[in-house]
C-alpha cells in the first residue's frame, strides 16, 4: 500500500435533496482526487438529513443514487469504505458521549444552524442545534487526518478539532485532530440566480441550480439563464460575481487558473462563453450519468457493496467508541 494511503479522509454529503454540480465540483471532485494518497471513508449522511424534514420515500431512493453517484464520480468501493451512516449505530452512540462535551455557545455560533433554523421558522429540531456535533463523531470515529469539504463547512470540521482536543485533554490520547481540506477550484459553487449566495440542493427555485444527473439540455438552459452582468468582458472580479461564478466552475472542470480563462476569453462575448462552460459540464457529467444508471440497475451489486463497507466501517468505529466508553467510566460489557 502507498504510504501516504495509511492516511485517512473522510467525508460525506446529506441525502437531503438531489446532488448538484456544487457537491460534486465543491467536493466529490475532490474525492476523487485524494483516493490515491488517503485511505477514504466517504458516506451518505442520512441521519444528519432528517434534521429536516423528509419525505421517506424519497429519502431512501436518495440515499442510494447518491451513494451511486460516489461510484460512478470515480470512487473504488474496493479500495475505500463507501457507506450509509445509519448503517453503523456508533456514529449516534458517540454523538451522544461528544455531546457531553460540546458547549451550548459552541454549537450557537454555527452559521449553517443560523442560517437554516431561520428558514425553518418555530420548527427548529434539536438534531438541527446538534447537527455539527454528529458531524465531529462521523470523523473522530475514523482516526480521521484530512476532511476534504467545501468552504461552508470549515467551521464544523473546527468544532470537530476543538471536542478531539478537549477529549485528548481531558481523558488522554484518544482521537486524532482532523485537518479541513479545501481545495482551491470549486471550493464555492454560487448559485446561478443569486450569485451571493452558495449553489444548494435544498432550494426551491429550480434555475439557481444544476443536478448531477440533469440533461445536456436542462444544463446548457440553466447555464444560458445564469445571471451575469453589463460589463460584457468574462473577468474573475468581485463586481461581476455571476461571470466569476461561472469561471469558478469552468475553472474546476478544466483545472485551468482564473488567470488563464480571462486570457482564453479576451475579447469574447458571453453568449460564446455560456456555451462553452455548458459544453465543458455535459462532457463532465455524461460518463458519470451513464454509469449511474448502470450501477442502479444492479441492485444486487448496490447491496453487496453497502453491506460490505457498513462491516468495515462498523469494525473501526467500533473500537473508536470502546475507547470513549472506557476513558469516559462506563461499563464495557
Ligand atoms: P443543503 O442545501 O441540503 O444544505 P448542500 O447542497 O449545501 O446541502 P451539503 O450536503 O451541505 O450540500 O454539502 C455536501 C458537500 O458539498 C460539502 O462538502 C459542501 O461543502 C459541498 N458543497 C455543497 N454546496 C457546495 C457549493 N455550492 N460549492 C462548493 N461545495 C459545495
Ligand atoms: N455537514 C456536512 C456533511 C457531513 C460531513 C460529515 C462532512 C456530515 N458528516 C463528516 C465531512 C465529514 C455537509 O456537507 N453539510
Amino acid at each position: 500500500m502507498n504510504k501516504e494511503r495509511e492516511k485517512i479522509s473522510f467525508s460525506g454529503i446529506q441525502p437531503s435533496g438531489d446532488l448538484t454540480i456544487g457537491n460534486y465540483l465543491g467536493a466529490i471532485k475532490n474525492w476523487v482526487g485524494l483516493q490515491k494518497d488517503f485511505y477514504a471513508y466517504y458516506c451518505v449522511v442520512d441521519l444528519h438529513a432528517i434534521t429536516i424534514r423528509q419525505d421517506p420515500k424519497e429519502l431512501r431512493e436518495r440515499t442510494l443514487k447518491n451513494l451511486a453517484i460516489y461510484i460512478a464520480s470515480g470512487l473504488d468501493p474496493d479500495k475505500n469504505t463507501l457507506f450509509i451512516q445509519s448503517h453503523v449505530p456508533a456514529h449516534s452512540e458517540a454523538s451522544w458521549l461528544l455531546n457531553c462535551y460540546c458547549y451550548i455557545g459552541e454549537l450557537s455560533r454555527m452559521t449553517q444552524y443560523k442560517d437554516k433554523s431561520q428558514k425553518a421558522g418555530e420548527s427548529v429540531s434539536a438534531g438541527l442545534f446538534t447537527y455539527p456535533v454528529l458531524m465531529a463523531a462521523d470523523i473522530l470515529l475514523y482516526d480521521t487526518n484530512v476532511v476534504p469539504v467545501g468552504n461552508d463547512q470549515k467551521q464544523h470540521v473546527e468544532l470537530a478539532r476543538d471536542l478531539a482536543i478537549r477529549f485528548n485533554n481531558l481523558y488522554g490520547q484518544t482521537f486524532v485532530v482532523p485537518e479541513p481540506y479545501i481545495a482551491d477550484s470549486g471550493a464555492r459553487i454560487m448559485d446561478l440566480q443569486n450569485p451571493d449566495k452558495k449553489m444548494s440542493k435544498s432550494i426551491d427555485n429550480p434555475n439557481a441550480y444544476i443536478l448531477i444527473l440533469d440533461s445536456p439540455d436542462v444544463i446548457k438552459r440553466r447555464i444560458n439563464r445564469a445571471v451575469t452582468d453589463d460589463i460584457g468582458v468574462v473577468r474573475f472580479l468581485d463586481k461581476q460575481p455571476g461571470i466569476s461564478n461561472l469561471i469558478n466552475i469552468l475553472g474546476a472542470i478544466t483545472n485551468k487558473s482564473y488567470k488563464d480563462i480571462e486570457k482564453d476569453y479576451d475579447g469574447i462575448g458571453y453568449a460564446q462563453f455560456k456555451e462553452d462552460v455548458a459544453q465543458a459540464l455535459i462532457e463532465e457529467l455524461k460518463p458519470v450519468q451513464s454509469r449511474v444508471k448502470e450501477i442502479l440497475a444492479d441492485k444486487s451489486y448496490m447491496e453487496k457493496t453497502y453491506k460490505d463497507s457498513a462491516e468495515r466501517a462498523n469494525y473501526v468505529a467500533n473500537k473508536t467508541l470502546r475507547k470513549m466508553q472506557k476513558k469516559i467510566g462506563l461499563i464495557i460489557r
